[in-house]
């Protein structure tokens, strides 16, 4: 029977690209698996993490070996390609580090051996992803197993998966359920058991045995109200004996969308809305561990999501395996991302082949994903043909799944690409980086009216808010998470208009590492999470979900973190899934208000507040004073100016320009053009390598065009000094106006 041994302790890792043969003479660290090197660079800013190669070493006595045994090394994750030596001989190369990976080390065991693994995150051109806006941490960062099999065994050597794969098919009461396991070595027949329904032998033909049960009375896999996980085993049977065994939990279910109605659970209306999760945290980068995943899980659960998009690659086998337990619908994807490689054909390719073969089994994953905003740098024959392979791959690895692309919201709705797979989806920004929280609305009313039998669903939505920055007047580009709700409720909204939607994700659950980034008064996070990157803070927008989705009844207090308030009648707003909420000032009732989650109420402000909402069985508190000055503290630093034309030295002189124009008429002239280019670029520089990079398209640059110099500045939160700002409007000043030419619209690189 098979062994399997975690060997993720006592391992040397030298931070330095030394060769294989200095690993155990080079200085080192000890340190133990998960590990990552970037934990602390890969997190503070400055787009300046170590990228390259590291080595990691770990000696070991021959394991106890019976005749003909197998040994093999299985690697969950490495970031992000690892070659492994075994006793001085190159085992293996594996590119692509959120995948597992195996590899056969037995001819090459000693008495005594020397395990040595280099990771490189180093830049290349044909390893995804390369251009992201996260943090590709590099490192040995999931466990490592070290797997003993006899000389015939299950399949150990197909892309990283076990070998057994189950399908289910469901008429009516009773379930089909197909198994299929693939086998190395001599065996004559494969017995399959499904715990409480019975077992079927039958023969290995050609390295292969397929079978099936049937379940009757079946008990579905329901979502979330209902995750019911059947328990498989495999057993492979040589001369009458069991001599390798794997076992598989799977689910019995259907789902299917409608053009009209969105997604369906076994047979039911069951729309997803849910959120993204990236796997990373402040301090450990991605070397999480199982509990960590678990209170992910479970900070998940309690907003009260039904799907969850792993983006933007293959997750962590256990976190598969929770949401499964959870009920949790997923959108599975690989890191194909932002920018197109030509040399990357074939990563992609061994990627998707490896998300596909190390989940299949999984019931809560029901879709493939292709790419992410994959255009951002523009579509070309290459990149098109790239889809078309990976779409074709993952129907014939799976008929019963479909594929989905997360597209870019510069992506016009005509293009080809678009339609590439099965169900499609956009990830939109309206009302942060661009445009209206009400152009949202406008951009799916117009896809739905065109395209009307296409599926279409919201891949990703979110804005920035840092616990820190608090107003009573939000506004985009404040980064406060006053406007995070002000975005979060009307996008709720929009969403339940448009009950076609298939899903929508926010993006994200989780402030998440992007070194590049420098924005909203932290460096290299990007803050659109509903929950801190510590997991510790649960920002006000995490509540409003909570409200529209969970059934846990509750009530909350919004603005926590606005203690001090300046103005004379302050907004308190509270969420709750009741439908009647009472609010208290120091004890004494202030109104009883009935409605729909969300609850606002004025109250006049003088001296000490102690606000308390009480609802059904549940209350909250918050205290809150009345100050002379705004708290600066609460303002994001380089914002303070409300009107741009109340500060010295900011004029607007008649027949010249200034940052009161709108950018299609500061583009007229050349010269004024070059001031506002040079503006952007800077602002860009804020906003990671992704912004740097992203290639507008003719609507986008129309709305761009529209606006004013005035609101793009709002718009970059601060990223523009008071400074630059000062400069900027006085060299305007001094252009004098053109006004007689049109300006052709270009797929120009400026957005912010
Ligand atoms: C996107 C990307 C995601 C970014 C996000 C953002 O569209 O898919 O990776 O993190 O936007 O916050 O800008």
């Amino acid at each position: 029977m098979r062994k399997t041994i975690l060997i993720n302790e006592n391992w040397k890792f030298v931070k330095e690209n030394v060769g294989a043969a200095e690993v155990f003479t080079a200085p080192s660290d000890k340190v133990n698996i998960p590990h990552t090197w970037n934990a602390i660079d890969g997190q503070d800013g400055g787009n300046d993490y170590y990228r390259g190669t590291c080595w990691y070493g770990k000696t070991f006595s021959k394991p106890e070996l019976n005749n003909g045994d197998q040994v093999y090394l299985e690697f969950r994750g490495a970031n992000s390609t690892a070659e492994v030596w075994v006793n001085n001989h190159k085992l293996c190369t594996h590119d692509g580090g959120y995948s597992a990976f195996r590899i056969n080390i037995t001819d090459a065991l000693q008495e005594e051996n020397e395990l040595v693994v280099s990771v490189d995150n180093g830049p290349n051109d044909r390893v995804y992803p390369q251009m992201a806006d996260f943090t590709f941490y590099g490192g040995i960062y999931r466990d490592v197993y070290m797997v003993i099999v006899p000389n015939s065994h299950f399949d150990m050597d197909y892309f990283g998966g076990n070998g057994f794969q189950i399908t289910s098919e469901i008429n009516e009461k009773t379930a089909v359920v197909s198994l299929k396991s693939y086998v190395s070595g001599e065996a004559e027949a494969v017995r399959y058991t499904i715990s409480g329904v019975g077992n079927v032998q039958v023969p290995v033909i050609d390295g292969v045995a397929s079978g099936s049960l049937i379940v009757s009375e079946v008990h579905l896999w329901d979502g979330v109200e209902d995750p019911y996980l059947y328990q498989a085993k495999a057993e492979l049977i040589k001369n009458g004996h069991v001599i390798d065994q794997v076992d598989s939990r799977f689910g019995c279910r259907t789902f299917s969308f409608d053009k009209d109605k969105g997604f369906f659970l076994n047979g039911r209306s069951y729309p997803l809305r849910g959120v993204s999760r990236h796997q990373d945290r402040i301090g450990v980068g991605n070397a999480i561990t199982k509990e960590m995943m678990q209170e992910d899980m479970e900070l998940i659960k309690e907003i009260g999501a039904n799907t969850i998009r792993l983006a933007h690659y293959q997750h962590d086998q256990y976190f598969y395996d929770l949401c499964d337990q959870y009920g949790m619908i997923v959108w599975a994807e690989i890191p194909y991302i932002t920018e197109h490689m030509p040399n990357g054909r074939e990563n992609t390719i061994s990627q998707m082949k490896e998300l596909i073969v190390q989940n299949f089994n999984h019931p809560s994953i029901i879709c493939w994903g292709l790419s992410n905003e994959i255009s951002v740098t523009g579509v070309t024959d290459d990149l098109m043909e790239n889809h078309k392979i990976l779409n074709d791959l993952a129907h014939k690895m799976d008929h019963t799944r479909p594929t989905t692309m997360a597209h870019a919201f510069m992506l016009e709705i005509d293009e080809p690409l678009v339609f590439l797979p099965d169900v499609m989806s956009y990830n939109l920004y309206y009302g942060w980086y661009l445009g209206n929280l009400t152009d949202n609305d406008v951009f799916f009313d117009d896809f739905h009216k065109k395209y009307p039998d296409k599926i279409i669903g919201l891949a990703e939505y979110g804005a920035d808010a840092n616990p820190r920055l608090q107003t009573a007047m939000p506004e985009k580009g404040d980064y406060t998470e006053q406007y995070q709700c002000v975005y979060h409720e009307h996008l709720i909204q929009m969403s339940a208009e448009r009950p076609y939607l298939w899903s929508t994700h926010v993006w994200n659950m989780f402030d998440f590492a992007a070194d590049g980034r420098d924005e909203g008064g932290k460096n290299g996070i990007n803050q659109k999470g509903l929950v801190t990157f510590d997991r510790k803070y649960k920002k006000d927008a995490f509540f409003l979900y909570k409200a529209n989705w969970s059934k846990e009844p509750f009530v909350h207090l919004c603005g926590r973190n606005y203690i001090e308030r300046h103005e004379e009648e302050t907004e308190v707003k509270v969420y709750s899934n009741y439908d009647t909420v009472e609010l208290y000032n120091n004890g004494e009732l202030v109104e009883k208000q009935s409605g729909e989650k969300v609850f606002t109420f004025k109250l006049k402000l003088q001296g000490n507040h102690r606000i308390e909402v009480k609802a059904g069985n549940c209350s909250d508190e918050i205290t809150i004073c009345k100050v002379p000055e705004p708290n600066k503290a609460y303002q994001l630093e380089g914002r303070e100016v409300i009107n741009w034309f109340d500060e010295p030295d900011m004029n607007c002189p008649e027949g010249y320009y200034s940052i009161k124009d709108v950018m299609a008429d500061i583009r007229k002239s050349p010269e004024a053009a070059k001031i506002l280019d040079d503006m952007i670029i800077y602002a860009k520089s804020k906003r990671g390598d992704v912004a740097k990079k992203v290639k507008q398209s003719k609507s986008m640059a129309k709305a761009m065009n529209a606006m004013t110099v005035e609101a793009l500045i709002k718009q970059a939160g601060g990223s523009i000094p008071k400074s630059m700002v000062v400069e900027v409007n006085k060299s305007l000043n001094r252009v004098k106006k053109v006004n007689d030419i049109v300006v052709e619209l270009k797929e120009e690189n400026y957005s912010i």
